[in-house]
Order: C-alpha cells, then structure tokens, then sequence
C-alpha cells in the first residue's frame, strides 16, 4: 500500500494465505464464505471471494472451541487485516516450536475472516477514506460516498439508534437487515459454526467460552467494547462479558466499556453475533488513526494486540465464569 508499507493489500493477504496453507496444509486451510458485492454484481468489476482461514491442527479430531475473528469490515481500518494475518502466520510458524502456539493449534480452531470488505479495501487502497461497500445502488453509482455501512447492516436490532437512512452517510444501514452480501455471508458462517448458546435468563451462568468467542476488530481508539451497542441496559450475564473483556483490555491496556458507552449504534456484529447465538462477543478499537503509520503499528498496536489475542485464545478451552 502507498506510503503503508508494512499493510498488506487485498491480493497480498490472499496470497499469503494460499502460501499458509501450501507449506502447512495439515494446519491451514481456507473456506469461501461467499461473495462480496461487486463480485455478486459482476457489473465490471471482478469483486471479490469472502475467505475464512481455519486454522488448526487436524490430526487432533474436534468439537474444538472457535475463535472467530474478522477484521477490515470498513475499508480504512488498515492496521486491523494486518494484525489478524500476522496473528495466523504465529500461529502457523510457531507450530512445533512455540509450546503455546502448539497448544493452541492443538486444541482450537480459529476461522479469520481476514478481508471482511475487500471491495471497499481497494478504494482505502487507492487512499480515499472509504468505510462502507461500494454498493452502486446507494447514493450514486460513482459518488465516493456510496455503500452501505457493513456494521450497521447487521440483522440485530437493524435499523435502530446510531444508523443512518440516508444512502450517502458513512454510517447508512442498508434498504433491510442483511440486505449486503458480506453482511450474509458473515452471519451465515458464524450461525453454522456456533451453537445457540443465548442464556434463557439471567441466572444462567453462561456465558462461557467453551464453544468461543466472536471478535470483530476495527480502528481506531483503544477500546475494548462488548454488547449492548444500541441500549445501556446490560446485556444478560454482562459481568462475565465484562469481566473478560476487561482481561482483554489489560493485554492490550486499552479502554473497556459497554458499547453504547461509546456511542449508539444498531446493526452491529457484536451484537448481532450475542443477541442470535449468546457468543461471548466484542468489538477491539485498535490504534490512534485509521491511516495509522508503520512505525506505530510495528512498535504499540502490533505487540499489544498480538498478545490480546494470545490471551483471547488461551481464555477458550477453559469455561470462563463468575468467581
Ligand atoms: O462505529 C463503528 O462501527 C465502530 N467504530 S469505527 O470507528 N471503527 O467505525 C464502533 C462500533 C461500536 N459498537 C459496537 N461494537 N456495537
Ligand atoms: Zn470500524
């Protein structure tokens, strides 16, 4: 990426997936997910396959517990793709070396949805602050502003506070819920590799992570948010979503808070990913800028956030509960 050296762009993370999975195939493997929007369209543009890198050792048989983790879902938030591809390639090449790296591949899967948005991650390529999909059917087929908001799409809640029904804001929420094909495919996937696990009161001591943890990571801020987004009500067992979120926020030593703490917003993954299946779900804010610079990414928002997502991934096998 111009000026971004240390980003890899769309078709760098594809190939180093592929190259992932050549030199460790018992370790690696990758699922298409589906389509994004141009691809779907094929209106002139070739778009793109939504990828999942599944990493684990498959000589150990399953159930194992599932770190999902998707990153880049707007277009600008460069330091987020990198950061969950360099997270794989620890993994994978510290295999047989790393006693926890071994131990994690061993006994978890993780599925990396590491370019959430790649149509839109070709516009942030070219250096225009593009958030959303590129979906021409909204705000003008050319107009730099159009898309939908992939994190306001989200069949949750959709079309509550802090979404936008005018096509051309950043935070617009889409004609329905899920109307986006990245928005499909991502619920799609997370809802066939998750049970429902929803508490059915809040006296269940769920949740735990036995069956995993959701992340979607963006930029930028420093927080560490968990569901609600669209209420300040607490979610139903908040204290052990917050409790692990605040661990989470120790390895990073970033902010922890509740969601709507932040601002409103509605049709979200987070909440859409605990509000259907009662996965232990966060939003991580990494960094200080969207266009954040290399030597930054190298020297904080790298090591910090690697070891948040140790510490996530170790948290997995063992139930998490309330002391
Ligand atoms: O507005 C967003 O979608 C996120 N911030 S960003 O600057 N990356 O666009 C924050 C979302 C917070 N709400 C939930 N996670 N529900
Ligand atoms: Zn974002």
């Amino acid at each position: 990426i111009p000026g971004f050296a240390c980003y890899r762009t769309v078709e760098e993370t594809q190939a180093s997936v592929d190259a992932l999975i050549a030199a460790h195939p018992q370790l690696a493997s990758k699922i298409d997910i589906g389509d994004s929007w141009e691809k779907v369209t094929a209106g002139g543009n070739p778009g793109y396959d939504l990828v999942v890198l599944k990493l684990t050792n498959s000589a150990i048989p399953g159930p194992k517990p599932k770190l999902f983790a998707m990153t880049a879902i707007h277009a600008r938030e460069y330091t987020t793709a990198e950061l969950n591809t360099r997270f794989a390639e620890w993994l994978v090449n510290g295999y047989g070396s790393d006693p926890e790296a071994t131990w994690l591949l061993d006994h978890n899967e993780f599925h990396l949805l590491l370019q959430s948005n790649p149509d839109g991650r070709k516009k942030a390529e070219t250096g225009l602050s593009w958030r959303k999909n590129t979906n021409t059917a909204y705000c003008g087929s050319t107009s730099n502003s159009r898309g939908a908001d992939l994190n306001r799409n989200f069949p949750f809640h959709w079309g509550g506070p802090g979404a936008s029904n005018s096509q051309c804001d950043d935070t617009y929420r889409g004609p329905a819920a899920a109307s986006e094909p990245e928005t499909q495919a991502v619920v799609n996937y997370v809802e066939s590799i998750y049970p429902d696990l929803r508490p059915d009161d809040t006296t269940t001591p769920a949740p735990d992570t036995t069956q995993g943890v959701f992340l979607d990571i963006h930029s930028f801020s420093q927080l560490v948010l968990w569901p609600w987004g669209d209420t300040t009500t607490l979610a139903p067992n908040s204290a052990a979503l917050e409790m692990l979120g605040r661990r989470i926020g120790w390895f990073n030593n970033y902010d922890p808070q509740q969601s709507v703490g932040l601002y409103a917003t509605s049709g979200t993954t987070d909440d859409t990913a605990y509000g259907r299946l009662g996965v232990p779900a966060y939003t991580i804010e990494l960094g200080v800028a969207f266009f954040e610079n290399c030597a930054s990414f190298e020297s904080s928002t790298y090591p910090r956030n690697v070891d948040a997502l140790r510490y996530t991934a170790r948290s997995l096998a063992a139930p998490y509960k309330l002391p």
